[in-house]
């Protein structure tokens, strides 16, 4: 393994380990080819990526041969979370709530037919919630488990009104399963070559209002508490949701921290949103190319800290932590 790679290599490879579509590999590996340094040294990496590239362009071309065409929702925000269950479970209500973003909501099983995006709001940071057609063995659309895959987070609903509540969260578990996509409640497993992707997910018991809702919701605790984090809500009272977009935000792993010029007040309405364990070079990569070469030094403020405490390139920053670069 040559030792002299980038850390733009690095970093389109950890994307690439990362990658879960075909689309979101070709556009890693096209990275990781224009960064590696071209020498001798790297030839037979060099033909390895040019050699995964050409079997991954196949793979599309035969995809979209046998899909016919493809659904994609543009991402926004700070993450992004698919929302997945039954018919009628009551996923588009509960989003509609958590976002305040009208959807369509009906009686009858099957109203969704489209992916439909709302951006839902946690203190200051957005993210975007993905609605779905259902996921049932009766029928399930062709795309819906892609797009679950390439999310952040999955949101599993169950109807805590309905006799058959645990069945049906199976039954979601199992038809994702057999299009490759396994919902995971702990760290999911990124291997890059696995044949099924691990994907984090959570569970929502919905409806906790109607009269079934407490002994459901005790059966479902019972059964997949050891398994997944689970929260109770209610669509129709409100009940549940402030805590649901809470662990929502902490399930993506993720941070906030704001920029400090120097000699100016902290910029607290805008955070910088990063993965969980990100370093100061993470966050002055982020906030401009120029922070992250010419970084000198910064300071930090935040929980544990001494206040302006002066860090390093590898220091690891905190949800709310406040920086301010020097160059
Ligand atoms: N009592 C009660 N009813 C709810 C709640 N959430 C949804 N409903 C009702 O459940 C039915 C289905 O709601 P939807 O939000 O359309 O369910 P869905 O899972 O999106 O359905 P599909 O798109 O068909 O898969 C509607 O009649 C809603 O009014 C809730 O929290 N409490
Ligand atoms: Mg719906």
């Amino acid at each position: 393994m040559p030792t002299n790679l980038t850390p733009e290599f690095r970093h389109a490879e950890q994307e690439y380990k990362r990658a879960s579509t075909p689309e979101e590999k070709t556009a890693a590996l096209k990275q990781m080819l224009s960064t590696i340094p071209k020498h001798k040294g790297t030839e037979k990496m060099q033909a390895d990526i040019k050699r995964r590239l050409a079997k991954l362009k196949d793979e599309i071309r035969q995809q979209t041969k046998k899909r016919g065409f493809s659904i994609h929702v543009d991402r926004e925000g700070a993450g992004q979370v698919t929302i997945v269950g039954p018919p009628n479970s009551g996923k588009s209500s509960l989003i509609a709530s958590l976002s305040g973003v009208e959807l369509e909501i009906a009686a009858y099983p099957f109203t969704t037919q489209c992916p439909h995006p709302a951006m839902m709001a946690f203190e200051d940071v957005q993210i975007q919630l993905v609605d779905l057609p259902p996921v049932s063995r009766l029928h399930t659309e062709s795309w819906v488990a892609g797009i679950v895959r390439i999310s952040d987070l999955v949101v599993i609903v169950v109807d805590l009104g309905a006799d058959d509540a645990l069945e049906q969260v199976e039954e979601t578990l199992e038809v994702l399963e057999a299009s490759k996509v396994r919902l995971v409640g702990g760290e999911p497993n990124s291997e890059p070559w696995a044949s099924i992707v691990e994907k984090p997910a959570l569970m929502i018991g919905t409806k906790c209002d109607l009269s079934g809702g407490p002994d459901n919701a005790a059966a479902l605790s019972e059964l997949y508490g050891d398994r997944f984090e689970l929260l109770t809500v209610s669509a129709e009272t409100g009940e549940g949701l402030d805590e649901a977009r809470r662990h929502v935000f902490q399930r993506l792993k993720l941070i906030r921290v704001y920029s400090k010029p120097p000699h100016h007040e902290a910029e607290l309405d805008r955070p910088y949103v990063l993965a969980e364990g990100s370093s100061l070079q993470d966050f002055a990569s982020l906030v401009h190319k120029d922070f992250a070469e010419k970084l000198k030094f910064a300071r930090v403020w935040g929980e544990g800290k001494y206040d302006g405490q002066r860090i390093n390139r590898d220091f690891v920053l905190s949800d709310r932590d406040v920086v301010e670069l020097h160059i």
